[in-house]
């Protein structure tokens, strides 16, 4: 063993080990208990980043924990690598986004293999290879033949700078996900997902989740999925078409002084022409759920009238920007008096303002519950009954029933890009829209593409859009829109299972894997890809191929990396490089640094200090391995009870340790703890009062904990010690019950704060019995004796402070 730490031969030496021999490679076996760790796969941008070294330090240390706890492990790893940095690379630079995703796929492998990750590689996948988007194209069909996916023309985000649509969960502020440029609005015809049809489900399945995955993420998506209950009322009008409205609050039935409809409501073909032309305009304008609050109010009257259900009064109806043309029907009975669009809009265009709901606040919109006024038979009533009699009365007249809403929208997976997923539709030239056949799959990019053009490289391609349908010879052109990226990234986990079946999207072995038993990522991803992902996996639950309800049981959403207080960014020039850092320190140092730095789910603040502070405790780590192989045969003077001392911290150490990496996995305080244990090992080795067994011992326990963060200088010094052949196959350490409380303790004796003894008393003592004891000392009694003692404060098992008057 030599004298001196030296990370870059050791590590290199451990993880040609483990790599050569695939040691990580994982394989069904019902005899063990399975655990499938997993990191959300990064985008291969070129480089990782130290955001992805803290996602990935997390899931390995999990991972090789649970491995030593006995556990048959899945960690795999693949690249989410489909997606518009490849095509704008391609454009800048005039070469093949493929090449240049390779390329970068091949510098991040090479990456995480630096730092040493438990990847099973042999399972690596890549979302841009045709073994991958060949099962995508199959069950695109397979949805589209249970109506589960469907073409519409609609009005789409559309970023401006991307160049493509983005759905409705790639909208963040009114603007693009990615770009940030300011989203417009377009129409233009889309393929759609019907995530509607499970948004209960989603919704419900929550509980599951509860207490597993992080109560924010939980709301978000409770939030996103937005239940509302109420009902469906409909309204006759002056022409020969009722209008439904969606309200949750019917008991406000009375306070009907007109009707909203959004600018695409069918009413309006009734309209004339200066009002139709008004609600083209202004369809191009709103039309979005979170920056309509911030959209000045707006609107036209119709012409028309709609007839109250029960008065039969007459209601004016108008066209109003705030109502969504996506949301319930699309319009709403406007309630002035309760509520505060409504209130704006009346006030603006002088339409009449009735209560039906009275309170004692006088206010001029009054949004809360309470009894009704101005409502015939309902008067006195209060909300809830008054709103469950309205819907009874409405359902009797059939005019309306009771409704459960969502806010969830259907998912458009349309995006006008090519490097992406191909959807294997034609259009055939009789008109008719058809799968490609299954045969024919997968539906392959082509590679010739100019990309010196602007535009759909897909579509503007001389040949590779002509087809013929292999049915019936007809000529046809192939769509040209590719699917959404986020389609990709909603089934990976599934496929790690059996990541090289042929003849199934995903095998028999998925449901001996799946849940993913501990997911690790961003919590940016709360809503996109969590909720894209849930879907998913009921959509492949239905298909027959998956037998569990939700794809990740537990969830943890790391913290960000920051530096000086921002996050750390390419356009803010505030980045460290891992590549840099390995070099320096070793890949150890990283993993231990950005375990240690912070609680897994805050965010960490880098510091270099930090990461030298890491460095000098893995040296001090070596130091002392190597001091224990030239010590050996010392002689020390063996007292017992030091001996029983460091048994007890050891044992207390393995019992923090391994529920802080199990249930509250609370990383940062494994490290602490054995930091501690290090140090008291150094100190009982320079008391030369405890057996080199003893001391060796307590060390090998210490290797054990640290071998999930830092598991090459842990397998080095196994070899050198004789601890272990190979660290990564020791079984985790089990304390001693026995051995956990000292039967002695040792109490500090302070007088008016200062030391003035230490005592070793029974742990059994009492507190009023080690006080009399301590006040009768005569060393303490020459500090006390001619004054009066003022009090005694007492910190348990620990230290007496005799304050004296
Ligand atoms: C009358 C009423 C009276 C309403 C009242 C509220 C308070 P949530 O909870 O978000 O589902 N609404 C219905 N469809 C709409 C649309 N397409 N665009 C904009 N607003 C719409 O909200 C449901 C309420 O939002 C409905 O209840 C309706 O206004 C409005 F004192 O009906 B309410």
């Amino acid at each position: 063993m030599q004298e001196n730490y030296n990370p870059k031969d050791i590590e290199k030496k451990a993880q040609d080990y483990w790599y050569s021999n695939k040691v990580f490679k994982a394989t069904k076996d019902t005899s063990k208990k399975k655990f499938y760790c997993l990191s959300m796969f990064p985008y291969p941008s070129g480089n990782l980043h130290i955001g992805h070294v803290r996602n990935y330090t997390i899931s390995d240390v999990l991972a090789r924990y649970h491995r030593m706890l006995g556990e048959n492990v899945l960690h795999p790893i693949g690249w989410d690598a489909f997606g518009l940095p490849a095509e704008n690379a391609a454009i800048e630079n005039n070469l093949s986004p493929k090449e240049w995703t390779v390329s970068n796929i091949n510098n991040m492998r090479h990456q995480l293999m630096l730092l040493g990750f438990s990847y099973d590689w042999d399972r690596e996948i890549s979302t841009c290879s045709e073994d991958y988007y060949k099962w995508e194209q199959w069950f695109f069909i397979e949805l589209l033949e249970k109506n589960l996916v469907y073409k519409k023309k609609s009005l789409v985000n559309w970023d401006p700078i991307d160049k493509t649509v983005l759905a409705n969960e790639q909208v963040i502020d009114g603007k693009g996900w990615r770009s940030g440029a300011e989203v417009e609005k377009k129409n233009i015809s889309q393929w759609f997902l019907k995530t509607t049809s499970y948004a209960n489900e989603l919704l419900v399945d929550l509980k599951e989740l509860k207490g597993l995955w992080p109560e924010n993420v939980i709301t978000m998506q409770k939030n996103w999925i937005g239940e509302s209950n109420g009902a469906e009322l409909s309204f006759k009008t002056s022409v020969n078409e009722s209008i439904n409205v969606f309200t949750t609050r019917p008991d406000t039935l009375f306070g009907v002084t007109f009707i909203g409809i959004a600018a695409d409501h069918s009413l309006i073909k009734n309209c004339s022409e200066e009002i139709k032309k008004y609600c083209k305009k202004s369809l191009i304008t709103n039309n979005d759920l979170k920056t309509l609050d911030k959209k000045e109010i707006d609107g036209i009257f119709t012409g028309l009238y709609g007839f109250h259900p029960i008065t039969e009064a007459e209601i004016p109806i108008w066209i109003a920007n705030y109502v969504l043309p996506g949301y319930g029907t699309g319009a709403v009975m406007g309630v002035p008096a309760h509520d505060q669009r409504d209130n704006n809009f009346a006030k603006k265009f002088n339409i009449n303002i009735i209560r039906v709901i009275d309170n004692d606040e006088n206010k001029d919109v009054y949004v809360g519950k309470g009894k009704l006024i101005n409502s015939f038979n309902f008067n006195g009533m209060n909300s809830l009954s008054a709103s469950k009699s309205i819907i009874k009365h409405i359902e009797n007249a059939k005019l309306g029933k009771a409704v459960k809403n969502f806010k969830l929208r259907d998912w458009g997976i349309s995006r006008q890009r090519y490097w992406g997923c191909p959807i294997p539709i034609i259009y055939r030239e009789d008109g008719q829209i058809l799968p490609v056949d299954k045969s024919e799959l997968p539906i392959k990019l082509p590679e010739d593409i100019d990309f010196s053009k602007t535009g759909n490289h897909l579509e503007n391609h001389p040949t590779w859009k002509y087809t013929k349908c292999s049915k019936t010879g007809l000529n046809a052109v192939r769509e040209t829109d590719t699917l959404d990226t986020f389609f990709e990234s909603s089934w990976y986990q599934s496929r790690f299972c059996s990541p090289n079946e042929n003849n199934k999207m995903i095998g028999d072995e998925a449901n001996y894997w799946l849940p993913v038993d501990i997911y690790i990522g961003g919590i940016e991803h709360a809503v996109l890809h969590l909720l894209y992902a849930r879907f998913f996996h009921k959509l492949l639950r239905d298909q027959g191929l998956l037998f569990s309800n939700e794809p990740f049981k537990s969830l943890i959403t790391q913290g960000m990396v920051l530096k000086d207080g921002s996050k750390m960014s390419k356009s803010k020039g505030n980045t460290v490089d891992p590549d840099d850092l390995i070099k320096k320190y070793g890949a150890d140092t990283v993993r231990l640094f950005v375990i240690f730095a912070a609680p897994v789910e805050n965010s960490l603040e880098w510091s270099d200090h930090g990461v030298e502070g890491s460095y000098k405790f893995l040296n001090k780590l070596w130091s002392a391995a190597y001091n224990i192989k030239n010590n050996i045969n010392k002689s020390v003077k063996v007292k017992d009870h030091n001996e029983k001392k460091l048994k007890i911290l050891v044992n207390k150490a393995i019992v923090k340790i391994t529920s802080d990496y199990g249930d509250r996995i609370s990383l940062n305080t494994v490290v602490s703890t054995c930091m501690e244990l290090l140090n008291n090992i150094n100190s009982y080795t320079s008391s030369a009062s405890v057996s080199n067994k003893v001391i060796y011992d307590a060390y090998k326990i210490l290797i054990l904990l640290l071998a999930p963060i830092t598991p090459h200088i842990c397998q080095e010094i196994a070899l050198s010690l004789k601890i272990s052949d190979s660290i990564i196959d020791e079984e985790w350490p089990i304390a001693d019950n026995s051995l956990m409380k000292d039967d002695i303790m040792i109490i500090v004796v302070q007088v008016n704060g200062k030391v003035r003894k230490k005592i070793e008393i029974n742990s059994d003592a009492k507190q009023k019995y080690i006080e009399d004891y301590v006040i009768s000392l005569s060393e303490i009694k020459k500090y006390t004796k001619d004054k009066g003692i003022k009090k005694i404060i007492y910190i348990k098992e620990k230290l007496v402070n005799i304050v004296t008057e």
